[in-house]
């Protein structure tokens, strides 16, 4: 009994080392030189939705920055199908301010390339439909 749960927690941390060891391997290959970092983060479910890009932030005028979806059991990037993107600053006194926001597939499932529009500084609240109609909202401040 004993032994058996001490073999367990063994093969739990070679599987994590394992693991560890894959996705710095694959992350140093797969973009060219640019190391992207963490703009905001959020857990829906089983999935873990990720936006990144170079600065890791976002700024005024027209952002290309990377949307990650990852299985939260494993870390690893899932397809997630056609994904939708909302973008809306909140406004007091008036309708919320729309921003232009597209979502392409970069070839790497799981993996999307976004293009979006922020007309001003401030608080927007970002949102992704994906996958089985789940949706997931970042509050994102643009610089
Ligand atoms: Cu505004």
């Amino acid at each position: 009994m004993r032994t058996k749960s001490m073999l367990t927690a063994l093969a739990v941390v070679v599987l994590g080392i394992t693991l560890a060891a894959c996705n710095n391997g694959s992350g140093s290959a797969s973009n060219s030189g640019a190391e992207l970092k963490q703009i905001a983060q959020q857990r829906v479910g089983d999935y873990v939705v990720t936006l990144l890009s170079e600065s890791g932030q976002l700024k005024q005028g027209k952002n290309k920055y990377a949307l990650e979806f990852r299985k939260a059991a494993d870390n690893q990037l899932v397809d997630v199908g056609e994904v939708k993107l909302s973008s809306r600053m909140p406004m007091p006194g008036m309708s919320d301010m729309i921003g232009g926001a597209s979502a392409t597939p970069s070839g790497t499932p799981g993996r999307y390339m976004v293009e979006s529009d922020f007309e001003m500084r401030g608080k927007w609240n970002f949102g992704a439909t994906f996958g089985n109609n789940q949706r997931v909202m970042f509050p994102i401040n643009v610089q």
